[in-house]
């Protein structure tokens, strides 16, 4: 399939994002307990991370994956707020002063600078804990087998793991300072970034009974989505607009870490963006139209602003 063939209906595309976001927020409404139950301090915190206009887009995959496997999307709710939450206790703990020690996120304080550092861990425990509270809750799901959510709830484990993002996360902070080759790059982002993506779409399709076939291609999808993702990531931190992305740019550059743009330069990188976002597409060669919206968020992320 041609970029620009997909590249039309970006108008509408957006509108479709727009409200999978809002539909992923009342959600994660409906299943965080609630920001003024005992203890008060611990789920107010909670709700501040989590309501902090991310983009949501890693249950939004969980969703999708079980669409594509035929499912309901409301059959695997509490799955896809697990890994909303999975991703915001990452986020909260990568922006502690033992980390990143950044102080904005998404053009607000981050969460320890308005909790304190010692809360702020505590809420990054409690998001990771109640993550597999709610896969669990997924059994209530009328249609969803025992069995396919105990081989969710084990690849979600092992891509939030030491052998995925927490990997990825300590190869990060030991890289610091370090010129990384290509490769070792590559190895930290497929960790610390692809590997929940993949969980995230790949859960979706295990939850809906999906053949082994398609989880495969939906896996290598993701994979390729990450490696996007990523390095547009790492162009926003260089050439993006503040105002958008919530925070100040040149963050990696405080860090002394190593990115696609610092090995590559911008040109290489945006390339190599664009061949991941095909081989996404490649992927995607096992669905029909269905997956459409699959193909377009791949497009969409290339040039993402924030
Ligand atoms: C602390 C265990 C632990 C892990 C941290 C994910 C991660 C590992 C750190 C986040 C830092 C970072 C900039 C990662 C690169 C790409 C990435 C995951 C960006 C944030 O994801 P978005 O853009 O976030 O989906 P929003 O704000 O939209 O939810």
């Amino acid at each position: 399939m041609g970029l620009c063939i997909m590249i039309i209906n970006t108008e509408k595309f957006r509108d479709e994002i727009k409200q999978r976001k809002e539909y992923v927020e009342r959600c994660l409404l409906e299943f965080l307990p609630p920001a003024d139950s005992y203890p008060a301090l611990i789920h107010e915190a909670m709700h501040y991370a989590v309501f902090n206009g991310g983009k949501r887009l890693r249950p939004i995959m969980v969703f999708e994956g079980a669409v594509l496997g035929g499912a309901d999307k409301e059959e695997v709710i509490t799955a896809a707020c697990a890994l909303e939450l999975i991703h915001t206790y990452s986020l909260v703990h990568d922006d502690l002063p033992a980390m990143d020690n950044d102080e904005m996120r998404r053009g607000k304080p981050t969460c320890h600078i308005v909790y304190g550092e010692a809360n702020a861990i505590l809420t990054g425990d409690a998001l990771l804990t109640a993550a597999f509270y709610l896969l669990a809750e997924n059994l209530k799901a009328p249609k969803v087998k025992a069995e396919n959510l105990v081989r969710a709830i084990r690849v979600v484990a092992a891509a939030a793991g030491s052998q995925g993002m927490i990997g990825g996360q300590v190869l990060d902070l030991q890289s610091e300072g370090l010129a990384l080759d290509f490769s070792t790059l590559r190895k930290l982002h497929s960790l610390k970034t692809g590997q929940l993506f993949r969980a995230a779409l790949t859960t979706g399709a295990i939850l809906s009974g999906m053949k082994d076939s398609g989880i495969a291609a939906l896996d290598k999808y993701a994979a390729s989505f990450g490696l996007a993702f990523q390095i547009t990531d790492d162009i926003l931190d260089v050439a993006g607009n503040q105002d958008l992305i919530g925070k100040p740019i040149g963050s990696d550059a405080k860090n002394h870490k190593s990115t696609y743009v610092s090995l590559l330069g911008m040109e290489k990188s945006y390339r190599l963006a664009r061949v991941a976002v095909e081989s996404c597409q490649e992927a995607l060669g096992y669905f029909g139209p269905e997956a459409d919206f699959l193909r377009q968020l791949a497009l969409h992320t290339l040039n993402r602003k924030n």
